[in-house]
């Protein structure tokens, strides 16, 4: 089978994007997704997604699947990514200023290109009720905000939000202080989250400025991780550790992200470059 297949990066969280256009399902199969994001005997990549056909009222739909083969609902990097590569395969001119709705398994999301290259997304409003993110922790509906959590022997402040996606936000005096690849999947596989969880952990430079570190479900350490910038701002809001609106710079670089509160959708600008296109035969 012959796939042809075009590489893009947002903030070094990179995808291997698909068009799927003419078929209603995934043309790959999760093996195959796991084989093409391989670093070392495959093309390389954070995750592969798909765009297929509308669904109801929206353009399009989009369908991601991990590094390791798991299905996330949703992609905030992938997404900004996914926008870029429609507009190239609709052929639209550069800088033309277009929004799409598209169909996530969190939901109709809605990314717009800017005429100076970024693309802002609506990425919808956050889950706060600790059974829709999934996780244990918490008491019936009130958010999960300051929580106690034992992992890796140390008991730590947790505060939970799901956009879409399940995030897991800790505040750090010192991200240097943290021993990363050891806590990262005590986190991920902790039975606190039943549906395995993204982990952030943050310093605040400022309530304005907030620095980031992401373990990813199903992909581990990531360079950027647009749902879980999107998840800390809302936690910083619900903290008091943060603005309505703030920079979140991630290892691979900064995203702008604003929330207004309560019921309103989470905005986020940030890039989505093309790196590379070609055919692999599988
Ligand atoms: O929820 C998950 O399993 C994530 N690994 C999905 C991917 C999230 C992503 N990094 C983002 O930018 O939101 C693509």
């Amino acid at each position: 089978m012959r796939v042809e297949f075009t590489k893009y990066q947002g903030l070094g969280n990179d995808f291997i994007l698909i068009d799927n256009r003419d078929q209603d399902q995934p043309c790959l199969t999760p093996e195959q997704a796991v084989q093409m994001c391989d670093r070392n005997f495959g093309i390389g990549g954070d995750g592969v997604i798909f765009v297929l056909p509308a669904t109801g009222e929206t353009d399009y739909t989009m369908r991601i699947y991990n590094s390791d083969g798991s299905e996330p609902e949703m992609c905030g990097n992938g997404i900004r990514c996914l926008a870029r590569f429609l507009a190239k395969l609709e052929g639209q001119p550069a800088q033309k200023a277009i929004t799409y709705r598209i169909h996530t398994l969190a939901g109709p999301i809605t990314p717009s290109l800017q005429p100076d290259g970024l693309v802002q997304v609506d990425m919808g409003p956050p889950y706060l009720v600790p059974k829709d993110i999934p996780t244990t922790l918490g008491q019936g509906t009130d958010p999960v905000i300051n929580q106690p959590l034992e992992v890796g022997g140390q008991t730590w402040s947790v505060t939970c939000v799901s956009m879409g996606n399940p995030h897991c936000i800790t505040f750090v005096e010192d991200l240097e202080t943290i021993d990363f690849q050891q806590l990262g999947p005590q986190f991920e596989h902790h039975p606190a989250f039943p549906q395995r969880i993204n982990t952030e952990f943050i310093q605040v430079i400022r309530p304005d400025y907030l620095k980031m570190l992401v373990w990813e479900r199903g992909a581990g350490p990531t360079l950027a991780c647009g749902t879980g910038a999107c998840a800390v701002l809302v936690a910083g809001v619900l903290t008091g550790k943060s603005q309505s609106q703030a920079t979140i710079e991630l290892p691979g670089g900064p995203l702008r992200i604003r929330w207004e509160g309560e019921q309103e959708p989470v905005y986020m600008t940030g890039p989505a470059e093309q790196v590379f296109s070609g055919v692999l035969d599988l």
